[in-house]
């Protein structure tokens, strides 16, 4: 197996962030030596510390499938000579950079005025207010490389008429727990598959199945195209629409609906 997993609202706690209820389905794919690989629409620097505090060592997904970061030190010296580096990574860019987000968003605040706030304009204290991130987490959450998550202050209907312009430009508009994400040529599916074919071309004897979890509409790409899809209660939405038949949805949110789905999955398997 390969867990590919959201972060905020499914891994972590929509509101304080915590994993702690998630720690025993943690240990068990530890001993299992099943990787869990985040696919988050949080920043790199979000996710490197989390990613040491969870005890992970797996490639991981930033910014909604906008980038695959891969270990460097997992990976063979004609691996690496595919791919750019970035620090202590190897990476697979997927989307466009962050500047091309700004006329754009640009060119949104003209037709709503008033609807979008990207987070980049955001005070911290504003950014921390919203979120409950705390100091350095919402920093972190500012050093965006490929995306500009905004607040979105308009009504649904206002909401249907933006992503209808969007739709034009080929340019997707999802939710996430609290921010809405323009998404351009990816999305967190298009970054899992990359990701499942790497990992399987190196391996191609064994046949990888992939567990995905999350709680937004912004996972529902990647629950679509996994092959054990797990949709995560939330406190605060419904579960999103999904046309897949499959789907284990959890009974207890958060944390404590990720434990609980992959102690069902693997005993069960
Ligand atoms: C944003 O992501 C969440 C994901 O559900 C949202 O859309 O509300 C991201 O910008 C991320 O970087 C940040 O850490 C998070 C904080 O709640 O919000
Ligand atoms: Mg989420
Ligand atoms: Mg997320």
């Amino acid at each position: 197996y390969l867990v590919f997993s959201d972060l905020d609202g499914t891994l972590l706690d929509h509101d304080s962030y915590s994993f702690a209820a998630a720690r025993p389905a943690l240990q068990l794919l530890a001993q299992r030596h099943i990787p869990v690989i985040p696919v988050s629409s949080k920043t790199r620097a979000e996710i490197v510390p989390l990613r040491t505090a969870l005890d992970l060592h797996a490639p991981f997904i930033v910014e909604n499938g906008a980038a695959v970061l891969l270990p460097v030190l997992d990976l063979s010296a004609a691996e690496q000579a595919t791919l750019p580096r970035l620090g202590d990574y190897c990476v697979k860019i997927l989307a466009p950079q962050l500047s091309y987000w700004q006329p754009i968003l640009e060119a949104m605040d003209r037709l709503f005025p008033g609807c979008l706030w990207p987070m980049s304009q955001l005070s911290i204290d504003r950014l921390m207010q919203f979120t409950g991130l705390d100091r350095p987490s919402a920093q972190r959450a500012q050093q965006r490389e490929y995306s500009d998550p905004c607040l979105w202050l308009g009504d649904q209907a206002q909401l249907n008429e933006l992503s209808q312009h969007c739709l034009a430009l080929a340019i997707s508009v999802v939710r996430g727990g609290r921010f809405i994400h323009f998404l351009k040529d990816t999305n967190k599916g298009n970054a899992v598959l990359w990701l499942q074919a790497f990992l399987q071309q190196r391996d191609p004897a064994t046949a990888l199945q992939s567990i995905a979890l999350g709680d937004g509409a912004n996972d529902s790409a990647m629950l679509e195209i996994a092959d054990l899809a797990v949709q995560v209660r939330s406190a605060s939405h419904q579960f999103p629409q999904l046309a897949r038949e499959s789907v284990y949805r959890t009974e207890q949110t958060g944390p404590a609906g990720w434990n609980e789905a992959i102690w069902y999955l693997l005993q069960t398997d």
